[in-house]
């Protein structure tokens, strides 16, 4: 056997196509049963069913907005029991736009009795936030946008410009931080993206910065907490106030247009285990960043899957699989045959020593498994059942002796 080893990460993973030929995928989620929801802007949610994009939409909602429309998804945590699926969605009133948060109950493959959870979220053409997610605490965080209006990002009576905390039936948790109010962060201009860190628990948005408004790009990634302000319109980039929470990072001059984000929570691929992946649309790739929420610290970032356009959505299947989903029919992209596609990356499969290449090189060059070494930063580990060697970063090394790796 002979190995090419250029880089780790060109080594390490294929990529599989999951679906294509979709309208503006916006967000996905995963049944436990092994379907696969995902909605279309245009305001059809599809399902993936045995590998197979099924051709009749589950449903097709009345939508509005620009680049509004139907967003976000979130199955309830207890689907397998109740099939409430939840929908973030743009549309028209009259001559004004709003968007809402919905729970349907499903049944083969069809939702009925819409249940509006919060109405009048404020809508425009652009701005409409539209990320769900289910938190560890099993309440809904739903991140908004200020509908081109910034003074409402500030304004802790409107919904807009919000990170929003709601339980699954619609009732604020009472220890929300602001009496009888959805309202769990303000100061955001447009939130398209958050997860919490497997580490530390703690809640990570990536927002889009300015388009003139307040200059330009600095696009934001930022450390929720419960009652803070994270400073739109009044600071960007690395403007301070009092009061005001600067971000965690900011993309200074660069603009990534940040959608979608996901940590990768699964150790399918050792050496992206709790990376912070961001779709990114202006920015036509991945970007992996390296997170220390303990130290303040990125570590580091790095632009990946550059060829597929406009990124809108990165989320962990349940197989422990990273899927992003392509947002080239959207008016600013420039569509590839079959686009809109949905990606899989899964761990390379032939030869299975390719996940590791440092010890790898030194297994082909002779060096039997119990002497290899790891690159400087890197931890050895092996597997118990075939002691295979791997290097990990040492953070990674209790969690995968749990999964059934030796140090
Ligand atoms: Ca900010």
């Amino acid at each position: 056997m002979s190995y090419s080893v250029t880089g780790a990460a060109a080594q390490t993973y294929q990529v599989e196509t999951v679906a294509e030929n979709l309208e503006v995928p916006w967000a996905i989620a995963f049944a436990p049963d092994g379907r696969i929801f995902v909605t279309e802007r245009i305001g059809q949610l599809r399902v993936i069913e045995n590998g197979v994009l099924n051709p009749e939409p589950v449903t097709i909602l009345d939508v509005g907005g620009f680049e509004g429309g139907l967003l976000g998804i979130a199955l309830d945590p207890n689907f397998e029991e109740n099939h409430y699926i939840y929908l973030y969605y743009t549309y028209n009133d009259f001559l004004s736009t709003f968007n809402k948060l919905s729970r349907f109950t499903e049944s083969d493959n069809k939702l009925s009795d819409e249940e509006v959870l919060l109405d009048k979220i404020p809508g425009g053409p652009f701005h409409d936030g539209g990320r769900i997610k289910f938190g560890p605490d099993s309440t809904l965080y739903i991140t908004t946008g200020e509908a081109g209006n910034p003074g409402l990002a500030q304004d802790l009576d409107s919904l807009g410009g919000k990170i929003l905390r709601i339980n699954s039936d619609g009732t604020i948790p009472e220890d929300n931080p602001f009496a009888n109010s959805p309202v769990f962060s303000f100061g955001h201009r447009n939130p398209q993206g958050l997860d919490w860190d497997p580490e530390t628990g703690k809640l990570v948005i990536s927002e889009h910065g300015p388009s003139g408004e307040r200059g330009f790009a600095h696009d934001e990634v930022n450390v929720i907490e419960s009652g803070k302000n994270y400073g739109w319109p009044d600071i960007v980039g690395d403007e301070t106030k009092d009061g005001l929470e600067t971000p965690f990072l900011h993309t200074g001059d660069d603009t990534w247009a940040p959608s979608g984000a996901t940590f990768y929570n699964s150790d399918n691929i050792p050496e992206w285990e709790n990376m912070f992946f961001i779709a990114t649309l202006r920015g036509n790739h991945l970007r992996m960043l390296d997170l220390d929420l303990e130290n303040n610290q990125v570590h580091s970032s790095e632009a990946l899957f550059s060829e597929f356009g406009r990124l809108r959505d990165a989320s962990i299947g349940l197989d422990g699989n990273l899927y992003i989903l392509t947002s080239n029919r959207d008016g600013r992209g420039s569509p590839q045959p079959n686009d809109d596609r949905i990606f899989r990356i899964v761990p390379m499969v032939i030869p299975q020593l390719a996940y590791f290449p440092p010890p790898l090189k030194q297994i082909s060059d002779g060096i039997p498994p119990e002497n290899v070494t790891c690159t400087e930063g890197l931890e050895i580990i092996f597997k118990k059942s075939n002691g295979l060697p791997a290097c990990v970063k040492p953070s990674s090394v209790s969690k995968l002796v749990e999964r059934g790796w030796a140090s």
